[in-house]
């Protein structure tokens, strides 16, 4: 079936330019809230860019329209990146960025569905996005329809066992209009994912489990495109790609640090992280 509406830009350097606009967002609303993941969001803000402002067929301005693309941010933690991409692609007004993880704000720290514009699913419990992402690929298929069920994962997340079963579903329906992207960061909440659970060897093991396997920077641009081009051409099996990236990437002083997974820029690191960016 011939798709409707065109992907974004190419042009690398404007893609680039989105990922750092989103980095600014996503410092300046956690800043604001006092609270929420700094380093999970920085760590995937140029996929998300190349998703958004890329790759993905969607439309803003109706958000229900059955041909779109689907995103599933697995790793709900990562809600401001997310937040921050919907909002520079005008799904809602970006100055609801600033009430962030407030009592009465749509944006909580993790995303509900119900409340946000371009929301696909609600998620924050680890492990839950690949089955639901399956769920997707699945009905489309059934359907039909064109789209593609793009779901982003962290490497922590990996240790959950939930992922694998769904792995194992994905190859088993030969479900090739699923791409999933680990964030793989090195780092979870208390440290080094190989210290707290090896999920080492990540390309082996998802082999193991019939999936169309590419492993890239997750950082150049040039390589995320071709990734997920490539994954759009894959036939009879999902694709994953595993991104290496570096958590709290773009800012100095928040880049590999376990710490600054769940903390949030004081003002005088947010005026710091902005020269930066
Ligand atoms: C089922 C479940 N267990 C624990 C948590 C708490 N938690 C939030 S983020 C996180 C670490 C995740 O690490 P990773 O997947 O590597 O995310 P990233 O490094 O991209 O932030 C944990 C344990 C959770 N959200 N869900
Ligand atoms: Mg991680």
């Amino acid at each position: 079936m011939k798709r409707k509406t065109v992907p974004g830009t190419r042009d690398k350097a404007r893609l680039c330019s989105h990922a750092r606009e989103v980095r600014i967002e996503i410092l300046k609303m956690l800043t604001e809230s006092g609270s929420g993941h700094t380093g999970g969001s920085l760590s995937a803000a140029d996929i998300m860019a190349a998703l958004y402002f890329c790759k993905m067929r969607h439309r803003p301005d109706d958000p229900s329209w059955a041909e779109r693309d689907r995103f599933v941010l697995s790793k709900g933690h990562a809600a401001p990146l997310l937040y921050a991409v919907l909002a520079l692609a005008g799904y809602f007004d970006q100055t609801l960025l600033k009430t962030l993880r407030r009592i009465d704000s749509p944006l909580q720290g993790h995303p509900s569905s119900k409340m946000v514009r371009g929301v696909e699913v609600s998620t924050g419990s680890l492990g839950q996005g690949l089955s639901i992402a399956n769920g997707m690929a699945l009905g489309l298929k059934m359907d039909g329809l064109p789209s593609r069920v793009y779901c982003l994962l962290g490497d922590g997340e990996l240790q959950e066992g939930q992922i694998w079963e769904a792995a194992m579903t994905a190859s088993h329906y030969k479900l090739d209009n699923l791409c999933a992207i680990v964030d793989n960061n090195g780092l979870q909440i208390d440290g080094n994912c190989c210290d707290v659970m090896n999920v080492e060897p990540i390309t082996d093991k998802w082999k193991g489990f019939g999936w169309n396997v590419l492993d890239i920077d997750g950082h150049r641009m040039e390589q995320i495109l071709s990734a997920l081009d490539e994954a759009e051409k894959a036939k009879g099996k999902p694709t994953v790609i595993v991104a290496r990236t570096v958590k709290g990437k773009g800012v100095s002083f928040f880049e590999g640090k376990a710490e600054y997974h769940g903390l949030a820029p004081t003002k005088d690191e947010l005026e710091k992280a902005l020269k930066e960016l």
